[in-house]
């Protein structure tokens, strides 16, 4: 394939990305990445110079895009802004990268006729009650609950669109939450592995019922490169694990395996229109592409993951007073 453009290469699934090309490809690999907040060069560090190249910049930029697509042989689209509590708090920036920013790449696609492989979410199908023997699959009606959620089904829409309309040569795939190293400390897990580490109680949203359907960011990259691979222009693929767990129960697994009490928790305020279940039926990339994954214990990936968060707090303390200090404000 040659050269890979990965557009948020330096965020948390898109750096896990560049780092299983690396390992597990010929690629070379050219990075664009505003290296807002959620973005680190260090997620980086220590991929070979002649491999990987970041280029800073915006997505919206149409101008520095265009000659970024005439160099890529493909484009994996990972750039967004993608933390649903930040979109309830100011949702302007998710309208402007997922949405201008997919519709400027998807313009670029069309000019130069390059392949492009757009990832979204499995939060683009809303949420499932607690006990519907259902899942998510690629015909689930699109239903989503946040302004981040519904941005990214606007993101996929385009791509659709774009697909029909100007033949652009496109795949999309719908993924579950993702755990593993380089996760920004605003999300769910390393939130909490990194107060128990502080001395902070976790902080579960209400009750901690929710279910979330967990998979690591490797098998997530692996499934990436299959559908580019291999995948059928045009169509979508649900990405999953089979890892569906409630939240209570990740943070009393958290809280054990680093050697403190199942109960040394807080519950704190619910998030406004919190979605309640997601769960993915991934038969299709299974069946159609031989995809499979390979951390099929969530709690030893999680162990590998807290292992990760101990050895590497040059990488997460300096964003982690500010992002407690924000949930503060909201008595979160
Ligand atoms: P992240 O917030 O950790 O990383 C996003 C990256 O995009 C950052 O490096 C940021 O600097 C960059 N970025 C933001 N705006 C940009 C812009 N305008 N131009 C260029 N770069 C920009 O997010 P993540 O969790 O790694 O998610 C990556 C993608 O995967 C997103 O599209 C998200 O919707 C999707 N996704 C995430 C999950 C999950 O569990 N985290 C699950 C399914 C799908
Ligand atoms: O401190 C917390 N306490 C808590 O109980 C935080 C930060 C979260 N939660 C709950 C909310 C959710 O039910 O944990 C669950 C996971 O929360 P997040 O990590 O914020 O993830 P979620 O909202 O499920 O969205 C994630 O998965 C789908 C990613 O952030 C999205 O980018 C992806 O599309």
């Amino acid at each position: 394939m040659g050269n890979l453009l990965v557009t948020g290469g330096a965020g948390f699934i898109g750096s896990n990305f560049v780092h299983h090309v690396v390992r597990n490809t010929d690629h070379t690999v050219t990075v664009l990445d505003k290296l807002t907040y959620a973005g680190k060069r260090a997620s980086l560090a220590g991929l070979p110079a002649g491999r990987v190249k970041l280029v800073v910049g915006d997505i919206c930029d149409a101008e520095l895009v265009d000659g970024l697509f005439a160099d890529a042989d493909a484009v994996v689209h990972y750039a967004a802004e993608s933390h649903n509590d930040n979109s309830l708090h100011d949702p302007r920036p998710f309208l402007d990268t997922n949405i201008v920013g997919t519709y400027t790449l998807l313009e670029a696609a069309r000019k130069h006729q390059r392949r492009i492989h757009h990832i979204s979410t499995d939060e683009v199908y809303g949420d499932l009650e607690l006990d519907d023997p259902d899942r998510f699959t690629e015909s689930t009606p699109y239903n989503p609950s946040s302004p981040y959620s519904s941005t990214k089904a606007g993101s996929d829409l385009l791509v659709r669109a774009w697909v029909r309309s100007f033949g652009v040569q496109a795949t999309i795939s719908n993924c579950s939450n993702n755990y593993g190293p380089y996760q920004h400390v605003e999300k769910f897990i390393p939130r909490q592995i990194t107060n128990v580490i502080r001395g902070i109680r976790p902080k579960l949203y209400g009750k901690g019922e929710n279910v979330r359907d967990w998979i690591h960011a490797d098998d997530h990259s692996s499934a990436v490169l299959t559908i580019l691979e291999r995948g059928t222009i045009g169509d979508t693929y649900l990405i999953g694990a089979d890892g569906e767990r409630d939240n209570k129960g990740v943070v009393e697994l958290i809280l054990e395996l680093m050697g403190e009490s199942r109960e040394a928790y807080d519950h704190v305020r619910d998030r406004a229109g919190h979605d309640m279940r997601y769960a993915i039926d991934s038969a299709k990339i299974r069946t159609e592409l031989g995809w499979a994954p390979v951390y099929a214990d969530f709690e030893s990936g999680l162990a590998a993951t807290i292992d990760w968060y101990r050895t590497h707090e040059d990488w997460w303390s300096e964003s982690k007073d500010g992002v407690e200090a924000f949930y503060a404000t909201k008595g979160q």
